[in-house]
């Protein structure tokens, strides 16, 4: 493996590189770096480098499944360049511009659905966000440079605090942001008129996957009966779970929840620390996607429309 290349598998599994979105697009770079710098002299040996780059970007993280889909959406051109028997040079350049696509398409979703999302910020809004999600905060960038005046609470996001992140953009925007413990959602819940996040991964009935304690923010937003929306660009789609498959969800290590010498005050406890958690599709009210606006219950045309071409080999095939 390339080294590169390893640096970025090892960036998004320290999560140095986050975010579902971000995830993506790393690894149709480093696909691309991999085609670069490859020295195979046959097409054969070049495809066996890029399906083992592949293999090695989609072990890095379970459960943002637009990592997976940036890594097929790559795959299926080096599939379709090697079928039509093209000259290693053009395989190579085939694969490099795939992952220049999916890297522009991805940035000019997350655009598209500031665009689409601020639409529904209203003059005067106040607006709870949870963890770092670069979809939901286009939302409410895009809505804030619109000129609407907006209030934004933010969640910590324990253990690993994206909140902390989510709080300096929007700072440095000029929004009015009050950063809160994950504990204090329902406190303040009856001062919100709208909670919006990102995503991980929507599956096909429409659930979300995303941030550990998202599920609590939906379940409070439902009992003020205010709209929950999420930021998903079509990527985060999981085909998978079309044929049944399950989302996984990530388990971190327990030295990100606590510090090893107060674990050891304690006693003999076991610490658990699951990365992210699902939200059925009764909680979200809106998807907002690139492709527009849908009810969770759209996900599964949208899965269609994505990854209709996908036979049960190719969805499995990395
Ligand atoms: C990040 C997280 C984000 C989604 C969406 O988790 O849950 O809400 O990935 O982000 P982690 P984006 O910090 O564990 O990667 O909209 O930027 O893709």
């Amino acid at each position: 493996m390339d080294e590169e290349v390893e640096r970025i598998a090892e960036d998004i599994e320290s999560m140095k590189i986050r975010g579902a979105g971000r995830i993506a697009r790393a690894a149709a770079s480093a696909l691309a770096i991999t085609a670069r710098k490859s020295s195979a002299t046959s097409s054969e040996e070049f495809v066996g480098e890029m399906l083992d780059a592949a293999r090695r970007l989609i072990a890095t993280r379970p459960t943002a499944v637009s990592l997976p889909n940036s890594v097929r959406f790559v795959v299926k051109r080096l599939r379709e360049g090697s079928k039509a028997r093209l000259s290693l040079g053009s395989l190579k350049e085939h694969v490099i511009e795939a992952s220049e696509i999916l890297i522009e398409g991805s940035e000019q979703a997350v655009t598209r659905i500031g665009e689409y999302g601020s639409k529904m910020i209203e003059e005067g809004d106040t607006v709870m966000t949870h963890c770092n999600s670069s979809a939901a905060l286009e939302i409410i960038k895009t809505a804030h440079k619109q000129g609407k005046k907006i209030k934004v609470y933010a969640t910590e996001t324990r253990p690993l605090f994206q909140g902390h992140i989510t709080s300096q953009i929007l700072s440095k925007e000029g929004i009015d942001v009050s950063l809160i413990c994950d504990n204090a959602v329902r406190f303040f819940i009856s001062k919100i008129d709208k909670v919006i996040v990102g995503a991980d991964a929507i599956a096909a009935n429409g659930a979300l996957i995303n941030k550990i304690g998202t599920s609590l923010v939906a379940l409070a937003a439902k009992e003020v009966a205010i709209p929950f929306i999420v930021g998903a660009e079509t990527i985060k789609f999981s085909p998978e779970t079309i044929v049944g498959e399950l989302i996984k969800i990530e388990e971190r290590p327990w030295s990100e929840v606590i510090n090893p010498e107060i674990l050891r005050n304690i006693g003999k406890i076991s610490v658990r620390n699951p990365s992210f958690d699902v939200t059925p599709p009764e909680y979200i009210d809106m998807i907002v996607t690139e492709k527009g606006v849908i009810p969770p219950q759209g996900s599964i045309q949208i899965l269609e429309e994505n990854y209709g071409w996908m036979t049960p080999e190719e969805l499995f095939i990395l």
